[in-house]
C-alpha cells in the first residue's frame, strides 16, 4: 500500500528539523510508527535542505528539557502499584509519548461523589488562552466543565494526595481538579496541554507554577460508545472506563513530545472526566 505524507506529518517533521533533531532519530521514530522509508525520505531530505538554505549558519533554538513525574519504577512493568493502601492496576505503558494507563485509580464511590459535587457548578468549558493569558470559550471543546480549588473538599484532598504519591510529584505543583462533562456528539479536538512558548500570553501563564509537565485524565463513568482519549501521532486510544485513568508527560513544550491528544466524540451515552495538570513548580 502506498503511503502519502499528510500535512500534519510534514509539519511535525519540519518542527523536528527546526529544533535541531537528528534526522536519523526522526526517521527511526517514523519507521517505528509504521511509515515506510520510501514514503517519508524525500520529504525529509527536502525539509532539511530547505532549512539549511534558509539559515546556513543558524543554530536551532534549544528547547528546554524539563523534569517530569514518572509513576513506574525502573525494571519490568508492574501489574499493580500500592498507593496509600490502594491497589492501582497498571494496564499499559508507552515510551514515546510517555503514556501509562491505570485501572482502579478511583473507587466508583469517589467517581460518583466528584460528579455530584461538580454537577451544580458546570458551565460551558473554557480553555486558557495563550494569546491573552486569560480564559476563553473555545469551539474545539464542546463539553461543560468546572474547576475545583486544590484541596477544596475532602474528596479532592484524598485524590490529590493519591496522585502525588503515585507520580512522586509534589501536591503543591498540581492545578485544582477540572471536571468535564461530554454529551453525545461532544468532543475535545486534538491539542497539546503544555503552553506554547511561541504564544504571547504564555509568559504570564508561566508565572504561576511554570510549564505543565504532565496530565492525568480520570474517567468518572463508562461512556457507552466513543469518547476515548486519542493520541493521533501514535494511533493510540484509551477507552473511558469508570475509575481508570490515563497519565502522560511531556518533558519539552514541543510537538516532539508526541503528546498531541484529544477526546473523541461521544457516540452513545455521556462521558465525565476529572483532569489533573501537573506543573514544574508550585501552583499558587
Ligand atoms: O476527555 C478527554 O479524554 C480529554 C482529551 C484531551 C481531556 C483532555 N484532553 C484534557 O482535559 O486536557
Ligand atoms: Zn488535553
Amino acid at each position: 500500500m502506498t503511503q502519502t505524507v499528510t500535512p500534519e506529518l510534514r509539519q511535525w517533521i519540519a518542527d523536528q528539523a527546526k529544533v535541531g533533531a537528528d534526522p536519523e532519530v526522526v526517521l527511526k521514530s517514523l519507521l517505528d510508527t509504521g511509515w515506510h522509508r520510501e514514503a517519508v525520505i524525500d520529504e525529509m531530505r527536502q525539509i532539511w535542505r530547505g532549512l539549511h538554505e534558509e539559515h546556513p549558519a543558524a543554530q536551532p533554538a534549544p528547547v528546554p528539557v524539563m523534569r517530569v513525574p514518572e509513576p513506574l519504577p525502573e525494571g519490568g512493568i508492574p501489574s499493580a502499584l500500592l498507593v496509600d493502601g490502594r491497589e492501582v492496576r497498571v494496564i499499559a505503558a508507552m515510551r514515546l509519548p510517555r503514556v501509562v494507563v491505570f485501572g482502579n485509580l478511583l473507587s466508583h464511590e469517589e467517581c460518583d461523589a466528584l460528579i455530584a459535587l461538580a454537577r451544580p457548578r458546570m458551565a460551558r468549558s473554557d480553555v486558557v488562552s495563550v494569546t491573552t493569558g486569560g480564559s476563553e470559550i473555545h469551539a474545539a471543546r464542546t463539553s461543560d466543565g468546572m474547576f475545583f480549588q486544590r484541596g477544596e473538599n475532602e474528596i479532592c484532598q484524598r485524590i490529590e494526595a493519591r496522585l502525588a504519591t503515585l507520580l512522586g510529584w509534589p501536591l503543591e505543583n498540581g492545578e485544582g481538579l477540572q471536571v468535564l462533562h461530554y454529551r453525545p456528539g461532544a468532543e475535545y479536538k486534538p491539542h497539546y496541554d503544555y503552553f506554547d512558548p511561541k504564544e504571547k500570553g504564555t509568559p504570564s501563564i508561566l508565572q504561576r507554577g511554570g510549564q505543565r509537565v504532565a496530565t492525568v485524565v480520570m474517567y468518572l463513568n463508562d461512556a457507552k460508545v466513543g469518547g476515548g482519549t486519542t493520541f493521533p501521532d501514535v494511533n493510540f486510544e484509551v477507552a473511558p472506563v469508570k475509575g481508570n485513568a490515563v497519565f502522560f508527560s511531556y518533558d519539552k513544550a514541543h510537538s516532539s513530545s508526541r503528546t498531541l491528544h484529544g477526546g473523541a466524540p461521544v457516540v452513545e451515552g455521556e462521558k465525565w472526566i476529572a483532569t489533573k495538570w501537573l506543573r514544574e513548580g508550585e501552583f499558587r
